[in-house]
């Protein structure tokens, strides 16, 4: 059965197999933690993302990760939080999917960053709520995976929301 893990710091600088990015839908980098993995992982990254003609919200396509310490990106798009019913299933299928992947691919850990909750403006309580129910359920309905998850926060605010939900939950982080 794979654990879930809170940790403050980057998403890029996690030795995880995978990391997510939280890309838009051209997958050929922008600004926040996107802008950052690009300029980490080098040219060959933005090469490769060329190949793959883009992604559609709430989907995932993988990578390798180049001169990152992971060995492959995620690159997930999560929606622009508009307040509608819809917002919060796209950003559950961030999350599945990217499980799936991370299972399709043999991985063993990965690590997210907090999708949509910056330059797309989603709450990040709300969010956070998402991330980890619907990670949760998914090492549930996957105990052969033994995926190992990392939630990387950022920031401290995002640190704290996300300890308080795992405490909540009885998790320990
Ligand atoms: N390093 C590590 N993590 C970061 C960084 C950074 N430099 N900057 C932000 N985060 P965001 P979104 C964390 O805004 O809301 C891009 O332009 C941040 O604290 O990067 O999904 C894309 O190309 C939060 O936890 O992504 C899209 O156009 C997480 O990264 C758009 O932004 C996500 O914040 C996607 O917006």
């Amino acid at each position: 059965m794979g654990t879930i893990h809170v940790v403050q710091g980057s998403v890029v600088d996690m030795p995880t197999d995978a990391i997510v990015n939280a890309a838009n839908s051209s997958l050929l980098g922008g600004g926040g933690v996107d802008g950052a993995i690009h300029s980490a992982a080098g040219p060959e990254l933005y090469k490769e993302c060329l190949t793959l003609g883009g992604c559609e919200t709430g989907q995932a396509k993988i990578t390798k990760g180049y001169r990152l310490k992971a060995k492959y990106v995620i690159h997930t798009v999560g929606p622009v939080y508009c307040g509608r019913e819809k917002d919060a299933l796209l950003l559950a299928s961030c999350y599945k999917n990217s499980m799936d992947l991370a299972l399709e691919h043999d991985l063993k850990s990965i690590s997210f960053c907090c999708i949509s909750t910056g330059v797309y403006g989603y709450p990040l309580r709300d969010a956070s709520e998402i991330a980890l129910s619907t990670v949760k359920a998914w090492l549930n309905s996957h105990p052969e995976a033994g995926i190992d998850v990392y939630f990387c926060c950022f920031s401290p605010r995002e640190y704290a929301v996300y300890t308080e939900l795992m405490e909540k939950a009885g998790f320990s982080s």
